[in-house]
């Protein structure tokens, strides 16, 4: 067997105590693709793709530890893949030391849209910017001109904060207050009740999310004269894990959470064609339900199951510029086995091979922007007696909204964005 190796590093977030966990979830999906594009003959002829993972638990700390395990252990690696924004922000902006390319198939952090800081960057995952458009196209359906933002104090959350306040300003919205936490939401969420918040964007990932939603129980800032918008990528019952950090019943939660909003992009095909594997979204769901079970995940859907497409996707992309990358390269006489960290030129190659792949993927159209970036339409649901409901599609490019009407408010209507004084006289 003259088949030789293609080596790729990949940080998967697993297992942890916060962030995003979504390897769990992502690692089944990523194998899968794996095992796909190995069975084409015609793709990547000679070399059999070869993925060397590392848990990261989505702390950055352990993330430059797993880099460093991955580059200095032979073999060595031209791509890196990696999952949350934290860690993804530490190693790719590392990564160009070392030229590697970075994929990664699970983070939203505007902040690596940045080209000078992260040169060598491209994502699966769509940017958290795109969940800004549709919530100020909601403020303006409902008539809300004046709002909140509630934030934990990582980049991620940060830098989509600052869009939204940018794009607030231009739409004539006024941000009353943003509030940021490290840990312990109490006085954010105080500060909310005293400038009269009503209308309330939180934006932290999912443990954070139960502090500042108990919190919120205890400080009575729930029912008919507030609304929360969330992000939509929590699993659906992220609201019932009981952990250290917050002492809420889940029938406490799930009372402060009833008709809160969420945002988020749509990561799977709407379609029902055959993506460049030649398997529907149907198909991939049905094998990626055996995929987790052969991961162990029998009785519950893992962290990162929705973004199992992104993470399925990515590997493809990976697989289809390297593929690129070979032909050019045989064409200039040379060959992938010559990288090494300290070859730019290869790197290069790699680069532009990526910034011109597009195809058809599990996850809709993949095609990077400049910033290596992912375009996709988003989706609004609201919580409903623990239950999420879909109410409508956003097409930010098109200015497309798809509404279809199943809002439910306690009022039945939409409350006021601020304390209504009457005067009577
Ligand atoms: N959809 C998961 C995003 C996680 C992150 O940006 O860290």
């Amino acid at each position: 067997d003259v088949t030789k190796n293609l080596n790729i590093a990949v940080v998967y977030p697993i297992n942890g105590t916060g962030g995003w966990l979504g390897g769990q979830g992502c690692q089944p999906a990523a194998t899968m693709a794996l095992e796909d594009v190995n069975n084409l003959r015609n793709l990547l002829p000679g070399y059999r793709l070869w993925i060397h993972s590392r848990d990261s638990g989505c702390n950055p700390g352990l993330g430059a530890n797993a880099l460093y395990d991955l580059l200095y252990n032979l073999p060595i690696k031209p791509i890196l893949m990696c999952g949350c924004s934290i860690v993804c922000s530490t190693v790719a902006e590392a990564a160009k030391m070392w030229n590697l390319v970075v994929v990664s198939y699970g983070s939203s952090s505007p902040a690596l849209s940045n080209r000078k800081r992260f040169p060598t960057f491209f994502r699966t995952h769509p940017s958290a910017t795109i969940h800004n458009p549709t919530r100020i196209k909601l403020f303006q359906k409902f008539r809300w001109s004046r709002i909140a933002i509630i934030q934990e104090a990582e980049e991620v959350f940060m830098s989509t904060g600052e869009d939204l306040e940018e794009r607030c300003k231009e739409a004539g919205i006024e941000i009353v207050t943003r509030q940021s936490f490290l840990t312990d939401p109490t006085d954010a969420v105080r500060n909310l009740v005293r400038q009269d918040a009503r209308i309330i964007v939180g934006m932290f990932y999912g443990a954070a999310a139960r502090r500042v939603i108990c919190e919120a129980y205890k400080q009575k800032v729930y029912g008919k004269q507030y609304v929360w918008f969330l992000i939509g990528w929590y699993e659906d019952d992220w609201y019932t894990i009981q952990e250290r950090g917050y002492n809420c019943s889940v029938e406490q939660m799930k009372e402060a959470l009833e008709g809160h909003f969420t945002t988020e992009a749509l990561m799977m095909n709407q379609g029902n064609e055959r993506t460049i594997s030649g398997m529907t979204s149907e198909d991939f769901l049905r094998r990626y339900k055996e995929a987790l079970t052969n991961f162990g995940y029998v009785d519950r859907l893992p962290e990162g199951h929705q973004e199992a497409p992104l993470a399925y996707d990515a590997v493809w992309a990976v697989a289809l510029a390297l593929n690129k990358t070979i032909r050019r390269l045989s064409e200039m006489g040379m060959s992938l086995d010559d990288f090494t960290y300290e070859n730019s030129k290869i790197a290069r190659e790699i680069y532009s091979a990526m910034n011109t792949t597009q195809f058809l993927g599990i996850s809709g159209h993949v095609a990077f922007s400049s910033k290596g970036d992912r375009i996709a339409l988003t989706q609004v649901e609201q919580m409903i007696d623990g239950e999420y409901n879909l109410l409508g599609y956003y097409d930010t490019q098109m200015d497309n909204l798809t509404w279809f009407k199943k809002e439910q408010w306690k009022d039945g209507r939409p409350p006021p964005d601020r304390t209504i004084i009457r005067h009577t006289l």
